[in-house]
């Protein structure tokens, strides 16, 4: 019987490689996010090699989270696996200084619309008694850094709310799994500099980032462990990389 994985944030990055991951290993696919037309595509895409479906919500708005996971067949809520990829940064920038629509972007995403897309899944999980929930976080969450303050605190919050799910999950079967990448080169620069391509671009300069398909190979592994291995936290650095903020590069 194949599993089911139900990923957010699956229309790029991180979500997507997951999705081809898991696809190229016929894990069936409910795919989440809001960009209609590039998640129609990766539909049409790995739907030629497992069964995929789509709801196109915002993690951010409760109650299209909560309809859209509702709306599932009792087939397809028999979810083996939740992949929480939906989050961004946006803005670099002091508290000080710092845009309270961007703050609440980054909470609203990454910490509530986590919590609140788990709160629909948790108990189908629980009823089955099985289950993994994988969450992405960030080297944010081990470490902060200079003007990212509010980007790390909604990141150590996702490391805590994979510990409270652990402790909450473990006694029913589920297994949590919270990985931490540093430099992944996706649209994460893009978005967190507003659409700044350039600025975006001389993050991932002289030295190479980690690739979203090497996160997609962490959380495959993590899904595929023995059934008495938990692997409770991974964290990713590029190969440079020795703390969010410090990278060796080229001159
Ligand atoms: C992305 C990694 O170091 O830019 O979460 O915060 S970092």
């Amino acid at each position: 019987m194949s599993k089911i994985a139900l990923i957010t944030g699956a229309s790029s990055g991180i979500g997507y490689a997951t999705a081809k991951a898991f696809a190229s290993n016929g894990i069936d696919l409910i795919l989440c996010g809001r960009n209609r037309q590039q998640l129609k595509t990766i539909t049409q895409e790995l739907g030629t090699l497992v069964k995929v479906t789509t709801l196109f919500f915002d993690v951010r708005n409760n109650e299209e989270v909560t309809q859209n996971i509702s709306s599932l067949s009792a087939e397809w809520k028999e979810i083996d696996i939740l992949v929480n990829c939906a989050g961004n940064a946006h803005g670099l920038s002091s508290i000080e200084n710092g845009d309270i629509t961007d703050w609440d972007m980054m909470i609203d995403a990454n910490v509530k619309g986590l919590l609140y897309v788990s709160r629909v899944i948790m108990p189908l999980m629980v009823e089955r008694k099985r289950g993994h929930i994988v969450n992405i976080s960030s080297v944010a969450g081990k470490y902060t850094y200079q003007n990212g303050a509010v980007y790390c605190a909604s990141k150590k919050a996702v490391e805590a709310i994979s510990e409270g799910m652990r402790l909450d999950l473990t006694q029913h079967g589920i297994k949590v799994t919270n990985i931490a990448p540093g430099a992944v080169e996706t649209n994460f620069s893009v978005v967190r500099f507003k659409g700044d391509e350039e600025r975006a671009k001389k993050v991932y300069e002289g030295f190479e980032p980690i690739k979203p398909e090497d996160v997609a190979d962490a959380i495959f592994y993590a899904v595929n462990a023995p059934k008495n291995v938990t692997i409770a936290d991974m964290v990713l650095y590029a190969g440079t990389q020795a703390a969010p903020t410090i990278i060796y590069r080229d001159n």
